[in-house]
């Protein structure tokens, strides 16, 4: 593949291109190295990882600290769920620029029900289908992504469900680094049989040992199914203990297991009561293992702000009681619109947070007396009696069978609504056999009894070398399939948008090359469902094409709603037909400093003739809102509708080096005639030579000013920086 510049796309035919012989380069999760004692910008950092080489920090970073970029210590999961695998590669550059390190991408809905792998790149609802080619593709594109921002980029999807071991070989063979995998997912939400479910867990999960591939449970699910999802507390840390135990006993590292934790609750009930306690008691059973913490999804709802407060708050947890992934799944989640720019936003909310947070424990800590430790105390002993009940019951299946797990009580009350499966029951029951005494399978990483002594009592330990290495040795004896459906895969949909692919063609996009979506922020002055309607009306007035709302939201009965749009548009542009004026450019805040401080500078300033708007005018010169007070440079104000005359008196007296006038009235054009005035009097005076003369006002255009003899107009948009920049390069 080739090396992009940062300024060049990829080419996604690039990736395709000769996919069938790419091989992972690496295998494994790749933690970030942690930086003790960071030192960057002139700050120091306690919880910190390396730098990236090529990075975007958040917007105040980019606006006041030179892109100053920390990158905090936890990985940061970015979710992917367009639909189209090829349109997720440019998402995955932008996500690694915004310091994603953990690219998860979801699978098309149902994919738990396929009972084998799929092949070709099938378009996806909701996620994509995961298959070889697409996954290969994917690994191809984050190998340079990796390169290009300097961190190891770790690769995630789906191994649960009725083809987990299948999809487990393709993930090893492809160096696939993170997935989830947990039997309990597959008994409570997919109705996959019980007992099939963890003999192929126990497969899988050999297999992911073999591959160093980390894993990340399934508990969070109860969290976010439960009716009170704040009484399944004493559940999840079973559920989280069943799986983590589970993976150790198949071999699996302990640096491997991660629980996919989430708090509970969330504002408007008094969170952290809920949500610190459970991550303290979590953490005192689980604390051997990753933590990877998500944030709440049961009570999110299609407000992207109060999902951003939601995420920053359980940040805050993550901080207090350690996180080793931190997942960003807001804030598209509650409203179902997976765009670019949401998995970005998220991004950067976890860096701005985390950053934020650097440090606090070295501040604050976890309080040893009092509520929290008493909370914490009596969830382990509501967990502990969980599955003492459990093993009671007869074992997890017969506990399973009676309805134990999702039951809407806080344990031990119980509700009797829990998730009931039958052991003989679901999907794939009565699908597992006994192996027979002379069974063999002549390969790698394989769960439980495999007589290969009967062929070679040498080979027991690889049984792999029977056949001279199976596919986890020999990678050229995978076999690759391309397409196999001839209407629905990659090469078709990319022939669709074409004109737009790497061209001076530009549409907006939200997920898919040149989808045209956009989105319409509208305030309505009415009550909420005659808003709906009426911006639906509006939108359609505007051209949009399938507007529908995807966000209302109540500000007053009556008196306003606020409402987001999605629709799309048919527009394009030909960039070669813009018109784009150069950049004005404008010194930084050293160079002015470092230039007024060398050569002091002075100016006068008045609004002239009968002109009394001096806010403009005011906004230029004082420091408050950057204006030429903030690098040194001293201002004579001579306040508002000031004579000719007066202004350039007071320059000659005192000196200055320039003279700033602001006039907004343009009737009868007597801004420029004003400026031409200044001028005539200067030249008069035999001033001219040694001062400059700089108008501005909002209907001042430059080329005009210019021509009436002073030296810069400056309209509309002109703010401080701009002045003391032509101050500092054209004085006399
Ligand atoms: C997450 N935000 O982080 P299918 N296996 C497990 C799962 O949790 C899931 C699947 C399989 C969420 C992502 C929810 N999780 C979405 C343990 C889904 C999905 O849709 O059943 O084919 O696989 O996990």
């Amino acid at each position: 593949m080739k090396n992009y510049k940062p300024t060049e796309k990829i080419d996604i035919r690039d990736i395709l291109d000769n996919i069938e012989n790419y091989r992972p380069r690496r295998r494994g999760w790749a933690w970030r190295k942690s930086v003790p004692d960071l030192e960057m910008g002139g700050h120091y950092f306690s919880d910190c990882s390396a730098p990236l080489k090529n990075g975007i920090g958040i917007p105040s970073a980019v606006s006041y600290f030179e892109n100053l970029d920390p990158q905090p210590v936890e990985s940061i999961t970015t979710e992917i769920a367009s639909g189209r695998f090829e349109d997720d590669i440019r998402r995955m550059r932008m996500s690694a620029w915004h310091g994603a390190d953990h690219i998860m991408v979801i699978r098309t809905a149902g994919q738990s029900h396929f009972d084998g792998l799929i092949e070709g790149t099938p378009q996806g609802i909701g996620g994509i289908p995961i298959t070889r080619k697409q996954v290969r593709c994917h690994r191809k594109a984050l190998d340079f992504i990796e390169d290009e921002v300097g961190r190891s980029i770790n690769y995630h999807s789906y191994i649960s469900g009725v083809a987990g071991p299948e999809i487990a070989v393709m993930f090893a063979e492809e160096g696939v680094n993170g997935a989830h995998q947990d039997p309990q997912y597959n008994v409570l939400y997919r109705n996959i049989n019980m007992i099939r479910s963890f003999v192929d867990a126990a497969e899988s999960k050999v297999i992911m040992t073999w591959a160093d591939i980390a894993q990340i449970d399934g508990a969070h699910n109860a969290n976010a199914t439960a009716r009170d999802a704040w009484k399944v507390m004493p559940e999840l840390i079973v559920q989280h203990s069943i799986n983590a135990l589970f993976s150790e006993k198949a071999g699996m590292k302990k640096e491997n297991i991660c629980l996919s934790t989430v708090p509970p609750s969330t504002a408007p009930v008094p969170a952290f009561k809920y949500d610190l306690p459970y991550a303290v008691a979590l953490r005192d059973f689980c604390g051997e293992y990753k933590m990877r913490a998500q944030q709440n999804t049961k009570y999110i709802t299609s407000s992207s702000r109060e999902a951003t407060v939601t995420h920053v708050l359980n940040m805050m947890i993550s901080k207090l009681t350690h996180a080793d992934i931190q997942s960003t799944i807001t804030p598209d989640e509650g409203r179902n619109v997976p765009w670019h720019i949401y998995n970005i936003e998220a991004c950067d909310t976890a860096k701005q947070t985390l950053v934020a947070l650097d440090g606090i424990l070295d501040m604050v800590g976890i309080k040893e007396d009092g509520y929290l430790p008493r909370e914490v105390r009596e969830l382990k002993e509501r967990a502990v009696l969980y599955l003492e009940e459990l093993i009671e019951a007869g074992g997890y299946f017969e506990a399973v069978e009676k309805g134990f797990f999702v039951d809407s009580g806080k344990y031990p009350e119980r509700n009797g609504d829990g998730i009931g499966r039958k052991i003989d029951g679901g999907i794939g029951a009565g699908t597992v056999f006994k192996r027979d005494a002379d069974y063999m399978a002549p390969v790698t990483a394989h769960f439980g009894y495999n007589n290969v002594a009967q062929y070679d009592p040498g080979a027991v330990s690889s049984p792999a070398s029977l056949i001279d290495g199976c596919t986890f040795e020999k990678p050229e004896k995978i076999i690759f399939i391309d397409e196999l459906d001839e209407s629905d895969n990659v090469n078709v949909r990319m022939k669709e948008a074409d004109q737009y692919r790497n061209s001076r063609l530009i549409k907006p996009e939200m997920e898919w090359l040149a989808d045209g979506t956009v989105v319409l922020e509208i305030f309505l002055p009415t009550d909420k469902k005659t808003a709906e309607f009426a911006a639906i009306e509006i939108a359609a007035k505007m051209n949009m094409i399938d507007p529908e709302v995807i966000h209302a939201e109540m500000l007053h009965p009556s008196e306003g709603t606020r409402i987001q749009v999605k629709g799309k548009v048919d527009i394009s542009v030909d960039l070669d037909t813009l018109k784009i004026p150069d950049e004005p450019v404008i010194l930084t805040d050293e160079e002015l400093w470092a230039a007024i401080d060398k050569n002091p500078l002075k100016v006068v300033a008045a609004t002239i003739g009968e002109d009394e708007h001096s806010v403009g005018l005011r906004e230029v010169i004082d420091i408050k809102h950057g204006g030429i007070e903030k690098w040194g440079i001293e201002v004579e104000y001579l306040g508002t509708s000031c004579p000719i005359e007066k202004l350039v008196d007071a320059a000659i007296e005192t000196n200055a080096d320039a003279i700033l006038a602001s006039t907004i009235i343009s009737h009868d054009d007597i801004h420029y005639k004003n400026m031409k005035k200044i001028h005539d009097l200067c030249v008069e005076k035999g001033v001219r030579e040694k001062l400059l003369i700089l108008c501005g006002g909002t209907q001042v255009i430059n080329e005009l000013a210019v021509k009436t003899g002073i030296d810069a107009g400056f309209g509309r948009g002109s703010r401080g920086k701009h002045v003391a920049t032509f101050l500092v390069k054209n004085r006399k």
